[in-house]
C-alpha cells in the first residue's frame, strides 16, 4: 500500500509526533544507519519487522537494486526479539538506499503491527509512504511499480492486489490459508472462497 504523506508530518520534519503513543515516554527517533541521505526523498518505504532475521538481507539486496537511483529512504520499525536488528544494521552498510531504523523496545510496542506502521509513516520525509512486509510476500519490484503509479497519476493512494492484472487469487497462498484470508463474511452463495461448491 502506498499513500501520500500524513499532513501532520510537516515539511521534511523528521521528528514528527510521538512514534510510541506511550503516554509520557519520549518519542522514539529514527536512527540513520548508513548516511546515504542526499536530497529530500520522494518516497519513504516503511517496513515493520518482527522476527525477520532470515528475510532482511535478501529484502535489502532487492530494495537496493530497485531503488538505487531514486530519491528513496527505507524506514524499518522493528519490534523483534531475534537478530533482526543486527541484520538490518549490517545490511544497511552495503545498501545504496538510505536506511533509517526505529527500534521499539518491548515497553514501546503499542499497537503491534499497525502501531509500527503509523510510527514509520510519521517519520517519513518523502511525498509518498509505501508500506511493505519484510517477509518477501511483497516483491520489491512490485513496490517500485506502485511508486511509479503514484508519481505518474499523482494519486493519494495506490494498492497492490493479486486479484488484478496478471495476478491470480491463489498466488502466494496455499489452499487452506487462501480460504481463510479470502473469506467474506457478507457472502454466502454456496461457494467456498475461491469458487468450489460446498
Ligand atoms: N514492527 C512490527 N512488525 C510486525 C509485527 N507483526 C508483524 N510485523 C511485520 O509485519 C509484516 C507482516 O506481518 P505478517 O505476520 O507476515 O502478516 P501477514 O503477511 O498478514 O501474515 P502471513 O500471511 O502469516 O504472512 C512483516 O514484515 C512482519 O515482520 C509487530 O507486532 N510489530
Ligand atoms: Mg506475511
Amino acid at each position: 500500500m502506498l499513500f501520500s504523506t500524513p499532513a501532520e508530518n510537516g515539511n521534511g520534519d523528521s521528528s514528527g509526533p510521538s512514534s510510541t503513543g506511550s503516554g509520557s515516554q519520549a518519542p522514539l527517533q529514527p536512527v540513520d544507519l548508513n548516511s546515504r541521505a542526499t536530497s529530500q526523498p520522494t518516497l519513504s518505504v516503511v517496513i515493520p519487522t518482527r522476527n525477520e532475521e532470515r528475510n532482511v538481507e535478501p529484502l535489502l539486496d532487492r530494495l537496493g537494486e530497485v531503488f538505487a537511483e531514486g530519491r528513496t529512504e527505507i524506514i524499518f520499525v522493528d519490534d523483534s526479539d531475534d537478530r533482526t536488528l543486527e541484520v538490518i544494521t549490517v545490511g544497511a552498510r552495503d545498501c545504496p538506499v538510505q536506511v533509517r531504523l526505529v527500534r521499539r523496545p518491548p515497553s514501546a510496542r503499542k499497537g503491534g503491527l499497525s502501531g509500527a506502521v503509523v510510527a514509520g509513516a510519521r517519520h517519513a520525509r518523502g511525498d509518498w509512504v509505501l508500506v511493505m512486509d519484510a517477509d518477501l510476500q511483497h516483491p520489491p519490484e512490485t513496490a517500485a511499480a506502485l511508486a511509479r503509479a503514484a508519481v505518474r497519476y499523482d494519486c493519494d493512494l495506490v494498492i497492490g492486489t493479486r486479484y488484478a492484472g496478471d495476478g491470480a487469487s491463489a498466488d502466494g497462498l496455499d489452499g487452506s490459508r487462501r480460504a481463510l484470508t479470502s473469506q467474506d463474511p457478507a457472502r454466502d452463495d454456496g461457494q467456498e472462497p475461491g469458487g468450489q461448491a460446498r
